[in-house]
């Protein structure tokens, strides 16, 4: 039905009628489709508020724990080192003079890569000798001797050892004087 063509045999106010009453039920049809367009749109935006919320709970839970593990190395005392086929991890270790410490020293390599199956943590000017068998995690206490500087560590047995710039890391070691944000000397 179109309401441009006039119908035989029906009056006007009919067919307005009709035509009205197919406004009507377009309106309803438009704000039927209007309002389930709008839910969508909430059920959209809810969902998005549901990822995000999963994503930052998440990456608190990731990085927060990383980020605190600075503050709780330092209130225990105990410093996390890796040893694998790129040298040490971190490669650098900072540490005061006099001070116990306390290094969780751990490796996931097999025994194959390595010479006499350890990684070796050496250090003549530290006194440091140890070694690190395959695949274990081992807790080496060390006193740092009373003399600031920054001192070489190597492996080794592994990689090239000695020859191999990888297979250095640095140690700092602060004078027991030192506040934060002075010189290390
Ligand atoms: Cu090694």
């Amino acid at each position: 039905m179109t309401d441009q063509e006039p119908v035989a045999g029906r009056d006007r106010s009919a067919r307005d009628r009709d035509a009205a009453h197919a406004a009507q039920r377009r309106g309803a049809r438009t704000a039927e489709r209007a309002r389930a367009g709008r839910n969508d749109k909430l059920r959209k935006l809810a969902f998005g508020g549901i990822v995000v919320a999963v994503l930052a709970v998440g990456s608190y839970l990731a990085f927060g724990d990383f980020l605190r593990r600075p503050a709780d190395a330092a209130a225990s005392g105990v410093i996390d080192v890796q040893s694998s086929m790129a040298g040490f991890t971190p490669s650098e270790i900072d540490v005061t003079a006099g001070q116990t410490v306390t290094l969780k020293w751990w490796t996931q390599d097999a025994a194959m890569h390595l010479k006499n199956g350890v990684h070796t943590m050496v250090s003549p000017d530290l006194g440091l000798s140890e070694s690190l068998p395959a695949e274990s995690t081992r807790i080496v206490t060390w006193t740092v001797p009373d003399k600031a500087g920054t001192y070489d560590v190597w492996c080794e047995t592994c990689c090239g050892g000695k020859d191999a710039p990888q297979m250095h890391g640095k140690i700092v070691v602060k004078p027991a004087s030192a506040s934060v944000g002075a010189p290390v000397g």
